[in-house]
């Protein structure tokens, strides 16, 4: 079946709900509905069978705490394409490689509807886990894509409208890492030398119950959590060795911004962002991480002494939110993680950070289509919310301003008070679905210069990227290519309590 006769059935389905199981095409299993099912010419190198389902896993002593995760079972496939996370409520590691077809039977065993996006894989509309595909609970959903995106660290969690929030914080997230043959020219730590550093904040009760908000301003201002967890462990501590590694940060949390230093101030090497390896390493003080962001460090424990301790810490900054309720308000200074150092090498470590990454065809004016007129994205509260240019999500909807041809490049703006003045104005990190994008300027309100030079010399924006921070006060304009799929692709802020209030809308790539 083609792509858009499919999104055609499904239009159908999202607006009379409960017809879907009528359309022809459509298969049915024991437990529920297949709602999309496998194509026959579609031969897959990794098949994944992947259940969101409710867990209990041990987070603090006492009680498990209930959760929902992702479990993972490799069908075909490389042994080493799933990796678990020990004790923890987030999905396995998925290794995959560039060009490698990927087939995802995707099972949703929670009590609500649930979807599933490859956040920064470029992918088809139907793949892409548009909440317009949300299947009820006990159906399930194939996914089938070929991965051409870059080496790098991309990440999949549920993206069920009014629900992501509350789905994500209970544990329905994980990794993925692709790997490509640039990358692997390089010889960058690998293996035990290779860690994803999962960063994300929670609350919980004396009983080890996670605790959500249901308090309104929270939703308006974004969740913070209390604890600081990384790999879903809190006080987590990395032995490592006086060696050399590749430390693949994500900021997983639903609204918390971080600015991540190491507590003696050795400035930090970082060799990646969102869309993998940059073109040459590039250092910093601090990096200023927001929700749904990636970082990769290439951390040097060379010269460190044996039984050192060295926190990996964030910072502390203006609090640009008003926040009731939690103890550890946005801008606090806290401890994300400890690395000790353990032991010696057997072999002194010689590897050398490579001068040149990778390569990256830099993208400019001379790209996109209407380098006179950017398309302007305005970010903006009316009404008790969030807005995207005076707009709220609509499922299906996309404005004539917000269709783009296929295989072109668009030159965007995000707008957050920049030129317009007044209103309340937070951060919002923006994520684009689909292809990556560059981000080629920033500029900034001089009435928020203050909160902003608080952050900005942690900003790394030279690679290519999904997500990007767009801090109060400022505009930053991008470069964004729409190739190789039409259809509905999302817009959206990723403080997930943003997102589920309607900060979300569509691009039509037609
Ligand atoms: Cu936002």
């Amino acid at each position: 079946m083609s792509d858009e006769g499919y999104s055609r059935r499904q239009f159908l389905g999202y607006t009379s709900a409960g017809l879907l199981s009528t359309f022809s095409g459509l298969s049915f299993a024991q437990q529920g509905s297949v709602v999309r099912s496998a194509t026959a010419d579609f031969n897959p190198d990794v098949e994944i069978n992947l259940t969101a389902k409710s867990a209990r896993v041990p987070i603090y002593e006492g009680p498990k705490t209930l959760v929902w995760k992702f479990r993972a079972e490799l069908l075909k496939g490389p042994s080493e394409t799933l990796k678990e996370v020990p004790d923890s409520y987030l999905g396995p590691v998925f290794n995959l490689k560039q060009g490698q077809r990927i087939r995802i039977h995707f099972n949703n065993r929670i009590p609500q509807r649930c979807i599933v996006h490859w956040h920064g894989l470029h992918v088809p509309q139907v793949m892409d886990g548009h909440p317009m595909y949300a299947i009820n609970s006990g159906d399930s959903y194939v996914y089938e894509f070929t991965v051409v995106n870059r080496a790098g660290m991309y990440w999949y969690h549920s993206h069920t409208h009014e629900l992501t929030a509350k789905q994500v914080y209970s544990g329905l997230a994980g990794l993925i890492i692709v790997s490509d043959d640039n990358e692997a020219q390089l010889n960058l730590p690998s293996g035990a030398k290779d860690l994803p550093i999962v960063i994300q904040d929670r609350s919980f009760t004396e009983d080890n119950k996670l605790r959500y908000t249901s308090h309104m301003r929270e939703h308006m201002m974004g969740f913070l959590g209390e604890e600081i967890l990384v790999n879903g462990r809190p006080d987590f501590e990395l032995p490592v060795s006086q060696g050399v590694y590749r430390l693949r940060l994500i900021n997983g949390s639903n609204s918390r911004i971080y600015k991540l230093a190491w507590d003696d101030r050795t400035p930090l090497t970082v060799i990646g962002t969102d869309g993998g390896l940059l073109e040459k390493p590039v250092t910093r003080n601090y990096i200023s991480l927001a929700p749904a962001e990636r970082v990769e460090i290439w951390a040097d424990f060379r010269d460190r002494e044996i039984g050192s301790i060295h926190s990996l810490v964030s910072l502390p900054f203006q609090n640009m939110r008003m926040h009731m309720g939690s103890s550890l308000p946005e801008g606090s200074e806290f401890s994300v993680m400890k690395v000790k150092v353990a032991k010696a090498e057997k072999i002194a470590d010689s590897r050398e950070l490579p001068v040149t990454l990778s390569k990256i065809n830099q993208l400019g004016l001379a790209d996109v289509v209407n380098p006179e007129q950017p398309m302007s994205i305005a970010l903006r509260m009316r009404r008790m919310n969030w807005w995207l240019n005076g707009e709220e999500f609509e499922m299906m909807e996309a404005t004539p301003s917000e269709r783009v041809a296929l295989d072109s490049h668009h030159l965007i703006q995000f707008d957050n008070g920049y030129q317009t003045r007044g209103g309340m104005r937070l951060p919002h990190p923006m994520h684009l679905h689909g292809q990556q994008f560059q981000i080629i300027k920033r500029e900034i309100n001089p009435n928020y210069q203050r909160s902003y030079g608080a952050l900005n010399e942690g900003f790394v924006d030279s690679g290519w990227k999904d997500t990007v921070l767009v801090m109060p006060g400022e505009r930053v304009t991008m470069v964004k290519p729409f190739e190789d799929f039409k259809g509905l692709f999302l817009y959206h802020c990723h403080n997930l309590e943003h997102e589920d209030m309607g900060m979300m809308r569509n691009f039509n790539v037609v």
